[in-house]
C-alpha cells in the first residue's frame, strides 16, 4: 500500500508532505513474528522504516538486528551489477563487470549445455530463507526448476523438518495457540526455544502472562536471555530432552494426574505411552541428563496440577541426532494432561500449518517432468564431492541461502564448491563467502525493493509486502530473474511470465477455495489493509478446540502407526544422539575432554543474515564461545582468549568468553557469522555435523563434540577484515549484554 498520509495511527514523525510517501511492508526473514512494517520514503530514498504501530502483534516495534534495516539496505557492499569471476575461485577471485543480457546469457547457454550431456538433474537450485515470501521463495523455489526437471532440494531439513514431521504425526496439523491467549496459561513450559532473541514479540505476552499469575518454565543447556526472566530455568545436557519429557510423563501418569478420560477420547495409544514412560524413573533420567530427580519429580507434578498449561518448543531442540524422537516425546507431553484444544494450554510448536498454499498453484508441477530426485540441503558438501551421482552435480543456483556460512560441515561444503567442472551462480546481495566461490555472481533486492505476501510462522495473520524504493543499481528480484532466465532456456509457458501480482493472485485464489481461513481475503484487501488476520470462525482461534485432530485416525497419535509403518518407533523414546553416543560415560571417567557445542540463534542476526551490517556486529562483538568457569580452568583457557575449537570436522577460533550460563561439559557458540569475517577465515560451521537426524533428513548442527584449547599468541591469524569492520574489542559489551 502506497499513501501520502502519515504513517499509520498513532506515529509520532508521520507529517505528511508532498514529496513523503508511506509505505507497508512486511519483515521477511525467518522469524516467527513476520513484523508488519512502516518504510517512510523522501525522494525515492527511504528514511526511516520502523514496526506497524498498529498490527496487534508487531505493536510497533522492530528487533534488534532488524531496526537498522536501511543500513542493510544502503550498505555500500551492496551488489549493483552483475558480475563474472575472473582468475580463481574464492578469497582472491576478482570480477568483471557484465550486463544481465550477457549473464543470463552465459548462465542459460552452460545450462542448456549441461542438459545436453548429463540431463536437466545436473543443475541443483539452492535456496532456504534470506526471504519467506510466497513469491521470492516459494514459487521461486519450483516454477523454473519444475519445468526444467532440474533436481529437488531438501530444504527444510536444514532448520525444521523433523519437529514438522513429529508434530504433524502427533496432531495431524502444524496449529498453534495465538499469543495472544497466553494470559489465560497458568503453567508456560519454553523448551528449547529462545524467542527473547528468536520470536521476541512473544515476550510482552509472556511477561503479560507472568504477571497474571502465570508460571514460566525454561528448559535450555544454556542461561539464554529468556531463561534469565523465567520463574525456574532447567538445563538438561544437550539431546537428553527425550529422556527429560519422558520421565516427566512417568511422574504424571505414575501419579495418576493425567486426564484419563481425555486420553479415552481423544488419544490413540495412551497406554502403550505409559508404559514407555515406565522406563524412565526420576533417577534414570536425572543420570541421562544431569537434572536432579527432585527437580523432575517436582515440575512432573507441576504440569501434572496446573491448568491451563502451555508446553512451547523451537526448532532448536531437535537440531540433533536424536531430535525426531525428541520433538515427538515433546508433543506427547503436551497431550496428556488433556490440555489441547484449551484456551491457555497445549502444544506451540508452529502456525504454518493454517495455510498450505495450493501446491499447484505455486508451483504448476503436474505441465512438467517428474522432479528427478530430491537432495538433502545438509549433505551440499558430500553431493558435490560425488555422494549424488549419476548424473553429478554440474551447476548450482544459490539464492536466498549462504551455505559456506550456514550449512553444516562448511569445509567439505567449500572443497565442493571449489571443483573446477562445477558451474556455481549465486544471486545474493553481497559478496558472501559462498558468493566469492561463484562464477557468476547476479545482484539482489532487498525487501523494501520487491513485492510480495507472507504468512507467519508464529502468528495468524497474512502480511502484503509493497515495494518502498526503486532496486538499487541494476538488482533484480528472485522472480525478475527467474523470469528472465525462463525466456533465456526458451521456456514460454504462462506462468513463467506473470506479473508479482498475477503469481500471488493465483495462489491465493486457488487456496482459498479449499481454506475458508481464506475467505474475504483477496489480494487487493491485502494491498489496502497491509495485513489482514486469517478469518477465524468467532471463537476457533483455539487450535483443535473441536478435538478433531487431522491425523489418519482423527485423535491425538501417541503411538504413531503412520511412522510405524516406516520403520520408526511409533512411540517416542530416547536415544542417545550418535555424536553424544558413550560421552558422558568417558566423560565422567576422565577419558574425553570434548564438549558438547550448541550453536543456536545470534541476537544480532538471522543465521548469516545482517552479519555484515556494522552497527550490529559491534553490538554482537568478536565471535565468541561461551565456556563454564571451571572448563575454561581446566583448559588454561582465560576470558578474552583466543581458543581454537576442533572437532572430527575441522576447527576455527574464537573469543572465549567465561561465563556461568552454561553448565560443565556444555558450550556455547552462536551461528551466523561470516567466515570472511572471523579471525582464521572460518565459522563455527567448519566444526559442525553433516550427519543426518532420526527423521527427515533433519539437520544435526547441535550434536557437536569439540576440544577446545588456547591459541599461542604466534599462532592466532587476525584478519584485517575483521578489524575493518569494526568487530574487535567489542567482546566487553556483548558481554555486558549478553553474559549476566
Ligand atoms: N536473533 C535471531 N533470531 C532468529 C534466528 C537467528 O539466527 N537469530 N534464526 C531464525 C531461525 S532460522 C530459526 S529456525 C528460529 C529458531 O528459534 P529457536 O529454536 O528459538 O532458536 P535456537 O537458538 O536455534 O534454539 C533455541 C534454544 O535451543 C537450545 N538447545 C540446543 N540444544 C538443546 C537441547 O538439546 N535441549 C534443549 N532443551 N535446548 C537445546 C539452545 O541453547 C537455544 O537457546 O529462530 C529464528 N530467529
Ligand atoms: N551452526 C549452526 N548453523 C545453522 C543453524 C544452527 O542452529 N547452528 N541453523 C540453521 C537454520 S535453522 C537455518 S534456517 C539456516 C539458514 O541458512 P540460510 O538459509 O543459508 O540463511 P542465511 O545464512 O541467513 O543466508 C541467506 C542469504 O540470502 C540472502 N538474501 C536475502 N534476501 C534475498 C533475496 O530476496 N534474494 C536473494 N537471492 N538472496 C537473498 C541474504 O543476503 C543471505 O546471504 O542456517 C542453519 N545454520
Ligand atoms: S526478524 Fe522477527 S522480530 Fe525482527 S523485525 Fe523481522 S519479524 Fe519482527
Ligand atoms: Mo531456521
Amino acid at each position: 500500500m502506497t499513501t501520502t498520509q502519515p504513517a499509520a495511527k498513532g506515529k509520532a514523525n508521520g507529517k505528511a508532505s508532498a514529496s513523503l510517501r508511506v509505505v507497508r511492508g512486511a519483515c521477511p526473514h525467518d522469524c516467527p513474528d513476520t513484523c508488519a512494517t512502516v518504510t517512510e520514503v523522501r525522494d525515492g530514498r527511504a528514511i526511516s522504516f520502523g514496526g506497524a504501530p498498529d498490527h496487534p502483534i508487531t505493536q510497533g516495534w522492530l528487533c534488534a538486528k532488524v531496526r537498522p534495516y536501511l543500513e542493510r539496505v544502503y550498505h555500500p557492499d551492496r551488489l549493483l551489477y552483475p558480475m563474472r569471476r575472473v582468475g580463481p575461485k574464492g578469497e582472491a577471485a576478482e570480477w568483471e563487470r557484465i550486463s544481465w543480457d550477457d549473464a543470463i546469457g552465459e548462465i542459460t547457454g552452460r545450462w542448456k549445455a549441461i542438459i545436453a550431456e548429463h540431463g536437466a538433474a545436473a543443475i541443483l537450485p539452492y535456496s532456504y530463507s534470506g526471504t519467506l515470501g510466497l513469491l521470492q521463495l516459494g514459487v521461486c523455489d519450483e516454477r523454473l526448476w519444475n519445468r526444467m526437471g532440474a533436481s529437488g532440494l531438501l530444504s527444510e531439513a536444514i532448520c525444521g523438518a523433523a519437529a514438522e514431521r513429529a508434530v504433524s504425526a502427533t496432531l495431524g496439523d502444524r496449529w498453534a495457540p495465538d499469543m495472544r491467549d497466553l494470559s489465560a496459561s497458568k503453567l508456560i513450559v519454553i523448551w528449547g526455544n529462545n524467542p527473547a532473541s528468536t520470536g521476541p514479540h512473544y515476550m510482552p505476552f509472556l511477561r503479560e502472562a507472568q504477571r497474571n499469575g502465570s508460571y514460566v518454565v525454561v528448559v535450555d543447556p544454556r542461561r539464554t536471555l529468556t531463561a534469565r526472566s523465567a520463574d525456574e530455568h532447567i538445563q538438561p545436557l544437550p539431546a537428553t530432552d527425550a529422556a527429560l519429557a519422558l520421565g516427566l510423563m512417568q511422574v504424571i501418569f505414575s501419579a495418576g494426574l493425567h486426564d484419563e478420560a481425555w486420553l479415552e477420547a481423544n488419544s490413540v495409544g495412551w497406554r502403550d505411552l505409559r508404559d514407555r514412560a515406565a522406563q524412565y524413573p526420576p533417577e534414570r533420567v536425572a543420570s541421562i541428563t544431569g537434572v536432579p530427580a527432585e527437580t523432575i519429580i517436582a515440575l512432573g507434578r507441576r504440569i501434572g496440577t496446573t491448568q491451563p498449561s502451555l508446553l512451547k518448543f523451537a526448532d532448536g531442540v531437535q537440531r540433533h541426532g536424536n531430535g525426531g524422537q525428541t520433538a515427538r516425546a515433546l508433543a506427547c507431553l503436551s497431550a496428556i494432561t488433556g490440555q489441547i484444544g484449551k484456551r491457555g494450554g497445549g502444544l506451540a510448536y508452529s502456525t504454518s500449518g493454517y495455510i498450505h498454499w495450493d501446491a499447484e498453484a505455486v508451483g504448476h508441477a503436474s505441465e512438467c517432468p517428474p522432479e528427478p530426485r530430491e537432495i538433502n540441503i545438509n549433505r551440499l558438501g558430500a553431493a558435490l564431492g560425488g555422494e549424488v551421482s549419476d548424473p553429478r552435480i554440474m551447476s548450482l543456483y544459490v539464492y536466498c541461502a549462504n551455505p559456506a556460512a550456514s550449512t553444516p560441515n562448511t569445509q567439505r561444503v567449500l572443497a565442493g564448491l571449489r571443483r573446477d567442472d562445477l558451474f556455481t551462480v549465486v544471486h545474493e546481495l553481497f559478496m558472501t563467502d559462498t558468493a566469492r566461490e561463484a562464477d557468476i555472481v547476479l545482484p539482489a533486492t532487498t525487501q523494501l525493493e520487491h513485492a510480495d505476501l507472507h504468512k507467519a510462522y508464529g502468528q495468524t495473520f497474512l502480511t502484503y509486502n509493497a515495494p518502498a524504493i526503486a532496486p538499487l543499481g541494476e538488482a533484480k528480484s528472485n522472480w525478475d530473474v527467474m523470469r528472465l532466465l525462463a525466456a533465456g532456456m526458451g521456456y514460454d509457458e504462462p506462468w513463467l511470465r506473470q506479473e508479482v501480482d498475477e503469481v500471488i493472485a493465483e495462489v491465493l485464489d486457488a487456496t482459498r477455495a479449499t481454506n475458508p481461513l481464506l475467505a474475504g481475503i483477496t489480494l487487493e484487501r491485502l494491498k489496502a489493509e497491509n495485513y489482514v488476520p486469517l478469518n477465524f470462525a468467532p471463537g476457533q482461534t483455539i487450535p483443535f478446540a473441536d478435538l478433531r485432530f487431522p491425523t489418519p485416525s482423527g485423535k491425538v497419535e501417541l503411538r504413531c502407526d503412520r511412522l510405524a509403518a516406516e520403520g520408526i518407533d511409533p512411540l517416542p523414546d530416547y536415544t542417545p544422539a550418535a555424536e553424544y553416543a558413550g560421552w558422558a560415560e568417558r566423560r565422567a571417567a576422565g577419558q574425553d575432554d570434548r564438549l558438547a557445542l550448541i550453536s543456536g540463534a545470534a541476537h544480532h542476526f538471522t543465521s548469516s543474515s545482517m552479519a555484515n551490517v556494522p552497527s550490529l556486529l559491534k553490538r554482537e562483538g568478536e565471535p565468541f564461545i561461551e565456556l563454564n568457569a571451571e572448563d575454561a580452568r581446566e583448559r588454561s583457557i582465560a576470558h578474552g582468549d583466543l581458543v581454537e575449537v576442533r572437532s572430527a570436522r575441522g576447527s576455527c577460533q574464537l573469543r572465549a568468553v567465561i561465563t556461568s550460563t552454561t553448565q560443565r561439559g556444555v558450550a556455547v557458540s552462536p551461528k551466523g557469522r561470516w567466515p570472511s569475517l572471523n579471525a582464521d577465515g572460518r565459522n563455527i560451521n567448519s566444526t559442525t555435523s553433516d550427519a543426518l537426524a532420526d527423521l527427515a533428513g533433519q539437520s544435526t548442527f547441535h550434536s557437536n563434540l569439540v576440544t577446545v584449547r588456547p591459541v599461542a599468541p604466534a599462532e592466532s591469524t587476525s584478519s584485517a577484515s575483521s578489524a575493518e569492520s569494526g568487530a574487535s574489542s567489542a567482546t566487553a559489551d556483548a558481554m555486558a549484554v549478553f553474559h549476566p
